[in-house]
C-alpha cells in the first residue's frame, strides 16, 4: 500500500512499517523521529517501535499483548507548574483504522491508563492517554499547585489531546478522520467535560458512569461517611450487614418492576425501608440490624441535605448498592464504609481550606458548598449546556449501573433530565446523546445484572454511519459463560419482558416508556 506525499509534511524516510518485503514511501514522519517534534510547551521524551508481542507497562508486573506500535512518550507543561505526562501509540500505517481515542482515568489517579489504550490499539486505533498531571491517587498533589488542580480538572485531558492528534497526523502524513473518547467514573467526568468545554474535541464520547458533578458528589462522601461513622471514626456498617441490607432491599423492590429476576429495574422507585431490619428484641445479631445501623443505611439513601434548608444538596446511593459482590468496589466499603476518613476529603484540607486538620464534622452544607463552587468551578463538569457538542455533530452514549455504589446512578439520570429540558425534549436530545442504564449493574461493571456491552462499536455506527443506538445488548456472564442477555435501553426507556419465553435472553424484551404496563410472567415461561 502506497500513501500519497502530504505537502508539509517531513518525508523522505523509508517507512519502518512496511520492512525490507514492502518498502514504502510513508507519508508521514518514521516513529524514531517524531522525538524531534517541536511542539509548543511539549517534549517528546522518547519515541520508539514496540515490537508485536508482550509489553509491560511502566510501574506493573504483567504484560500486555499487543500488536506493535510506534510509542511516544511526552510531557506537556501548559504553565509553569504543570507536568502532564502522556503516550500516545500509533499503530503502523497498514494496522490503523484512520482513527483517534483518548482514554480517560479512574479517580484522581496520576496514573497512564495503559490497559485502555491497548484495548484502543488492538481495534486499530491511534490513542492516548495521560496522567492528568500528577502521579497517584492523594488529593495532596494539589496542595499549594492550584494549577495542578486544574490540569487534573479538565486541562490534561483537552492538551493531551490536542497535541496527540498532532502527533498522530505526524506520524501518519494525515489527521485522523474520526476522534472517539472513552471513559468511566473519573473518565466518565473527562467526557463530560470535553463535551461541554471542548466540543470540538472529539466526534464521538463515551461517558460511562460519569463522576462529572464532582464537587457535590464530594460533599456526598462527606455525608455518607459521617453518616456510617461514629463521631469516633468507628464504622457503624461491616460487609455482612451491608450484604443483609442488599439482599432484603431486592427481596422488597424486585418484583415490584413486574418482573422477579433478582434485579431491581429502578431503584428510585424502590422504598425499602431499612428499618424493618431492625432485631426485635433489640440486639446486635447477624441476621438483623441496630436501630443505628438501620439509621445509617437510610442516611446515605436519602443523600446530603442542607441541616439548615432541607435542599438537597447531593442524592443518596441506591438501594441494592450497599454490598453486592465480594469485592470493595460491589458496595459501599471502598469509597464509604471501610474508610479511615472520608473519600476525597483531601480536596477540603487542601484544596479549598488550606487546612491538614479539618474536620469533616465542621462541614457547612450550605456555605461551603457555595464556596467550594466558586473556587473550584475547574473541578465540576455539571454545565447542562450541550449546545455546541451538539451544533457540531457530536454524538454521546452515556451509560450507568443502577446498582453503582460510587457514583450515584440517580445522579446521572438527573443531569440527562435536565439537559433534556434545556435542550426542550428528550427527543431534541436523543438525536446527540442517549443514556442507558443498566439493572443490577455496578460502577463501570460487574454486578448481578447484564453488565457487558459495546458502547464504542454503537457509537461509530452512530458517529460514521449515522445509526443511533435504539438499545445496547448487554450480557450477564458467570464464570466465563453468559447467562443472561437482555437490552439496556436509552433513558428513559426501559426494558419490559414480552411475557413469553425465557426472562434471561434479550429477544424477550422490548424498549418501551417507563409508565407502559407489562404482562404478567407466567409460572410455564423461563
Ligand atoms: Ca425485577
Amino acid at each position: 500500500m502506497r500513501r500519497s506525499v502530504v505537502a508539509g509534511v517531513v518525508v523522505g524516510a523509508v517507512s519502518l512499517w512496511m520492512g525490507l518485503d514492502h518498502p514504502s514511501l510513508a507519508a508521514g514522519t518514521a516513529c524514531a523521529n517524531l522525538a524531534a517534534l517541536t511542539i509548543p510547551n511539549v517534549t517528546v521524551n522518547a519515541a520508539a517501535l514496540v515490537a508485536a508481542g508482550g509489553f509491560t507497562p511502566p510501574g506493573t508486573q504483567s504484560a500486555l499483548t499487543l500488536p506493535a506500535f510506534c510509542r511516544v512518550e511526552a510531557t506537556a507543561r501548559p504553565t509553569s507548574d504543570s507536568e502532564i505526562k502522556f503516550e500516545v501509540w500509533i499503530p503502523p500505517v497498514e494496522a490503523w483504522n484512520g482513527k483517534f481515542q483518548g482514554v480517560g482515568n479512574g479517580g484522581y489517579q496520576g496514573s497512564i491508563s495503559y490497559a485502555a489504550m491497548a484495548t484502543a490499539l488492538r481495534r486499530g486505533y491511534a490513542t492516548a492517554s495521560t496522567d492528568t498531571g500528577h502521579t497517584g491517587d492523594d488529593v495532596k498533589f494539589g496542595q499549594g499547585h492550584p494549577e495542578k488542580v486544574i490540569d487534573y480538572g479538565w486541562r490534561a485531558i483537552h492538551v493531551m489531546t490536542d497535541t496527540a492528534k498532532l502527533i498522530v497526523r505526524d506520524a501518519q502524513g494525515k489527521f485522523a478522520d474520526k476522534s472517539y473518547f472513552v471513559g468511566c467514573s473519573a473518565g466518565g467526568h473527562q467526557a463530560m467535560s470535553e463535551a461541554q468545554r471542548f466540543p470540538d474535541d472529539y466526534d464521538g464520547i463515551v461517558a460511562g458512569a460519569p463522576a462529572n458533578n464532582r464537587i457535590r458528589q464530594t460533599f456526598g462522601f462527606m455525608w455518607s461517611w459521617t453518616a456510617t461513622h461514629t463521631a469516633d471514626g468507628t464504622p457503624i456498617l461491616n460487609a455482612a450487614k451491608l450484604a443483609l441490607v442488599t439482599k432484603a432491599a431486592v427481596a422488597a423492590c424486585d418484583a415490584g418492576d413486574s418482573l422477579k429476576d433478582g434485579l431491581i429495574d429502578d431503584p428510585r422507585k424502590c422504598s425499602f425501608d431499612p428499618s424493618t431490619l431492625v432485631c426485635k428484641p433489640v440486639a446486635d445479631e447477624s441476621t438483623c440490624l441496630t436501630p443505628t445501623q438501620a439509621d445509617a443505611v437510610k442516611r446515605v439513601y436519602d443523600g446530603a441535605k442542607s441541616p439548615k434548608t432541607g435542599e438537597q444538596i447531593f442524592t443518596g446511593w441506591p438501594r441494592g448498592s450497599e454490598n453486592f459482590g465480594d469485592a470493595a468496589i460491589m458496595g459501599w466499603r471502598q469509597y464509604i464504609t471501610d474508610m479511615r476518613e472520608p473519600s476525597r476529603v483531601g480536596v477540603f484540607k487542601y484544596w479549598l481550606f488550606h487546612d491538614p486538620n479539618w474536620d469533616v464534622r465542621s462541614l457547612d452544607y450550605d456555605r461551603d458548598l457555595a464556596y467550594a463552587d466558586e473556587r473550584l468551578p475547574h473541578l465540576h463538569a455539571a454545565s447542562r449546556d450541550l449546545s455546541g457538542f451538539k451544533k457540531r455533530g457530536g454524538k454521546l452514549i452515556s451509560y450507568a449501573g443502577w446498582m453503582d455504589p460510587v457514583v450515584p446512578p440517580q445522579d446521572t439520570a438527573a443531569y440527562y433530565e435536565g439537559v433534556a429540558k434545556l435542550m426542550g425534549s428528550y427527543d431534541k436530545t436523543r438525536d446527540f446523546y442517549r443514556l442507558f442504564v443498566a439493572p443490577g449493574m455496578g460502577h463501570c461493571g460487574g454486578g448481578p445484572g447484564p453488565n457487558t456491552f459495546d458502547a464504542l462499536t454503537a457509537l461509530e455506527g452512530w458517529v460514521e454511519k449515522g445509526v443511533a443506538p435504539d438499545k445496547l445488548m448487554a450480557t450477564h456472564s458467570t464464570v466465563g459463560k453468559v447467562d443472561r442477555t437482555r437490552p439496556l435501553c436509552p433513558y428513559p426507556q426501559v426494558a419490559r419482558y414480552s411475557g413469553k419465553g425465557s426472562i434471561d435472553e434479550a429477544a424477550n424484551f422490548a424498549c418501551v416508556a417507563p409508565e407502559a404496563s407489562a404482562p404478567k410472567r407466567t409460572s410455564s415461561d423461563r
